[in-house]
């Protein structure tokens, strides 16, 4: 017999439905919006595959390739960069795709109305040991003539002009959490039916936690600021919970409260995460779920980048938590 109370039961919201009944929350046409995000799902459910399975199939381990940035490339990097960019241009949105895997801008096409800022996979060195790892992406809004290429100077654009940005986190369940300026909502990936369905509405950081995020085997090098900030997280005796990909450290601090920072050190005082691919996207949504990010000195979405894969100090979470580090600076 057939449970009808079963197959009657809500499928919940789907993210397609999501954004078509909240269009007024997009400033711009919601066909697009709705349009880049499927394109952006379509490349993470590619992942999300290609993740679930990385133990069983050669997927795991280097590519014997470098990035840009001289760090080395995992097959996962080089896969979710080839699917990202695969699923812009057939979605054809985008102008130009901008990458962590690559040196320079892509352009897509050339009547896309988007700036697409991407880092395909967050936390590359945890894929072997099979800890959650992430997408992060940024949407901007070309401002060049359509028609024409854009060049680097079209894409070196402030974080405060994001009209989207989001992370999918590989985790024990995949999230794809999102913004577009009124808000950030979270949905969870139900892979029977192949959707992302609401679970997390209007999510809210709270203003304080009791946890911070940090690689203190390098504390030595910090900056003062920074090391008097640590005494004073243990003297609170705050818990220290670092994974080691951002996704996922900020996913928690988000859910729970928490900061999360990496700082310059003295030989290196940009530090390690890049301002156009990792902290745009998540100062955005910290900020619209209540929190903040900073730099130590500039709020992070006031940063003009100057090169595509600059270097930034980052300090983001629970708002109180980075007001109290910012009075060290
Ligand atoms: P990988 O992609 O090289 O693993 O780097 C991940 C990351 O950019 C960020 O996700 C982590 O929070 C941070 O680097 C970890 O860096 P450390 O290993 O220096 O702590």
């Amino acid at each position: 017999m057939i449970q009808s109370s079963r197959i009657a039961l809500p499928v919940g919201t789907t993210l397609d439905r999501f954004v078509k009944s909240n269009q007024t929350q997009f400033s711009y046409d919601c066909a697009d919006l709705s349009q880049l995000l499927a394109d952006i799902v379509l490349g993470a459910k590619i992942v999300n595959r290609e993740v679930n399975k990385a133990g069983l199939v050669d997927i795991i381990g280097a590519a014997g390739s470098t990035n840009t940035s001289g760090e080395q490339q995992y097959k996962l990097d080089v896969l979710a960069n080839l699917a990202f960019e695969q699923a812009l241009l057939q979605g054809g949105q985008v102008c130009t795709l901008v990458s962590e895997e690559y040196e320079f801008l892509v352009n897509l096409n050339e009547t896309g109305k988007y700036i697409v800022a991407i880092d395909p996979i967050d936390g590359s060195s945890n894929i072997d040991v099979d800890v959650s790892i992430g997408t992060i992406f940024s949407i901007y809004r070309r401002t060049s003539e359509a028609g024409v290429p854009n060049t680097i100077t079209d894409v070196l654009i402030k974080g405060s002009e994001q009209v989207v940005a989001g992370y999918i986190l590989y985790g024990s369940s995949t999230m794809l959490v999102y913004t577009s300026g009124r808000g950030v909502n979270g949905f969870t990936y139900e892979p029977a039916l192949g959707e992302y369905l609401l679970s997390h509405a209007d999510m809210q950081m709270p203003k304080k936690g009791s946890v911070y995020s940090v690689n203190e085997g390098q504390s030595n090098f910090f900056p003062a600021p920074v090391r008097s900030y640590l005494d004073y997280c243990k003297v609170e005796r705050y818990a220290t919970r670092y994974v080691g990909s951002l996704v996922a450290d900020f996913h928690r601090n988000l859910l729970k409260g928490g900061i999360y920072l990496y700082p310059g050190t003295l030989e290196d005082p940009r530090g390690k995460l890049r301002l156009v691919f990792e902290c745009n996207a998540l100062a955005f949504l910290a900020e619209q779920a209540g929190g903040k990010a900073t730099d130590g000195n500039i709020r992070i979405l006031d940063k003009q980048p100057l090169t595509l894969h600059e270097r930034t100090p980052l300090y983001v979470g629970s708002s109180d938590m980075v007001d109290k580090l910012k009075g060290y600076f």
